[in-house]
């Protein structure tokens, strides 16, 4: 028996997972769950990451284990000078200071969605500043996290490729687009493949173990954790964000609003974020309620409730979201449970928007989807994404993440051949729940 650590942060918390594998069955335990809450200093919102570090160490202090793996999500950095010392905390993704900043098109180069989240942004935010000036290195977050455990720094390249500066067609930094911008080049530094040996972890963490490369972007791990039933099987992580995509071999660049991220093996996820859970998160935070009496008053709706489009730039930094969704469905008297159906409803008719145009940039039908991610235990929004979009919904594993993440560290001990197998490892421990399309469909609001 083997036994590998995931330090996985994500927008709800920070967690440490540890996948124990028998060669056939990976059986995941959660050692620590602890809140990953950005802290809000005079220049901006920013991670809480020595916090968080030390929450995910002290969990695993005195042991021995075989691997130990770190995943973020996307985007988010930090700079570091020539002796690797951090250059300020990295600022998270939903601060506004990208805002205003004039609209890059790199997507032909890129393949990557233009969003203002994007690490491009951030840096262009930032181009005066002495952190950038002084910058030998950038490190994404999962990048950092594991140099601080290794010693070693390296730009792991599914993350790096949400930085909207990756070549797509080459897997290589876009040099000529990083010049155009005016960004200095110094900083991108050697690119790497998930699954690669970085070293021990450094002696005084007091925790033997070798650190490995995973697949640091979160939505590139859970991908490569979902059992793929065929080509026909679309992908959705579904959590704070809705990632619906489907897997294929190389990038397609004929519609912008698609993202070609980088997987496990030089695969390419073709597909686009969606504002998801994120609306529900904000309104529970606003209303002070927890999800289960959301859920229950969400299902406890009849009749037909009005849809919006969930990706209204508005909804990205949050703020009172119950009132923006009043706003922008048109309606003041809504109730908890309206909002939360109206919230789910109009996700699934995205999904379906999606899913047209995932199938006319990639050529594929789409028969199924697999939820993957916490979004999967969400009964009523499985069934709806089955109704509204006529697929058959396979929902599982919920931790994907986690799971893809140690599957990749147990493929690169050497215990697992191809991406094939570890999809096969996943399959073989997580059975799907099945949402068939309902005969009588969610009728479609006004
Ligand atoms: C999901 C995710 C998405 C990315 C967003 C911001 O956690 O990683 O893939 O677009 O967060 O980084």
């Amino acid at each position: 028996m083997t036994e590998y650590a995931a330090i996985d942060f994500g927008a709800s918390s920070g967690r440490v997972v540890c996948g124990r594998f028998d060669g056939r069955v990976m059986v995941l335990e959660p050692c620590h769950r602890f809140a990953n809450r950005p802290v809000r200093l005079p220049d901006g919102l920013r991670w809480n990451l020595l916090h968080l570090f030390t929450e995910a160490i002290g969990c695993l202090r005195g042991r021995k284990l075989d691997g130990i793996g770190v995943d973020t999500w996307g985007v988010d950095y930090a700079l570091l000078d020539e002796h690797g010392r951090v250059l300020g905390l990295p600022f998270h993704y939903r601060d506004d200071r990208t805002e205003g900043i004039a609209h890059v098109d790199g997507y032909a180069v890129t393949g990557i969605q233009d969003m203002p989240i994007n690490t491009v942004y951030q840096l262009l935010a930032e181009r005066d500043s002495v952190a950038l000036r002084e910058a030998h290195s950038i490190a994404l977050v999962p990048d950092l996290l594991a140099y601080w455990l290794s010693g070693e720094l390296a730009n792991e390249i599914t993350n790096a490729s949400t930085t909207a500066l990756l070549d797509a067609r080459t897997g290589e930094w876009a040099r000529g687009l990083i010049a155009e911008l005016g960004l200095p080049s110094r900083p991108f530094g050697a690119l790497i493949e998930p699954g690669t040996l970085l070293g021990p972890t450094l002696a005084h963490h007091e925790l033997e173990a070798p650190v490995y490369t995973v697949a640091s972007h979160d939505t590139a791990s859970a991908y490569a954790a979902t059992p793929l039933r065929d080509e026909h099987s679309a992908i959705l992580s579904s959590g704070t964000w809705s990632l619906l995509g489907v897997e294929l071999p190389g990038p397609v660049f004929t519609d912008s609003a698609l993202t070609n991220e980088r997987g496990v093996d030089g695969t390419i996820r073709l597909l686009k974020n969606v504002m998801g859970l994120w609306l529900e998160q904000e309104c529970a935070r606003v209303w002070d309620a927890g999800f289960a009496e959301l859920h229950a008053a969400a299902r406890a709706v009849t009749g037909t409730v009005p849809i919006f489009d969930p990706d209204d730039e508005q909804f990205l930094r949050g703020g009172d979201m119950p009132a923006m969704i009043e706003q922008a469905c048109g309606r003041r008297d809504m109730t908890r449970g309206e909002i939360v159906r109206s919230i789910y409803v109009s996700l699934a008719y995205k999904y379906r928007l999606v899913l047209e145009r995932l199938e006319a940039a990639s050529g594929r039908d789409v028969r199924t989807i697999h939820v993957i991610g916490g979004g999967a235990q969400n009964e009523l929004l499985c069934q709806l994404t089955a109704d509204v979009t006529g697929r058959e919904v396979l929902a599982g594993p919920v931790e994907a993440t986690a799971l893809g993440n140690v599957l990749v560290q147990a493929r690169a001990s050497g215990e697992l051949g191809s991406l094939a197998d570890m999809r096969a490892v996943s399959a073989a421990s997580f059975e799907p729940v099945h949402y068939a399309p309902s005969a009588v469909p969610e009728e479609i609001p006004s």
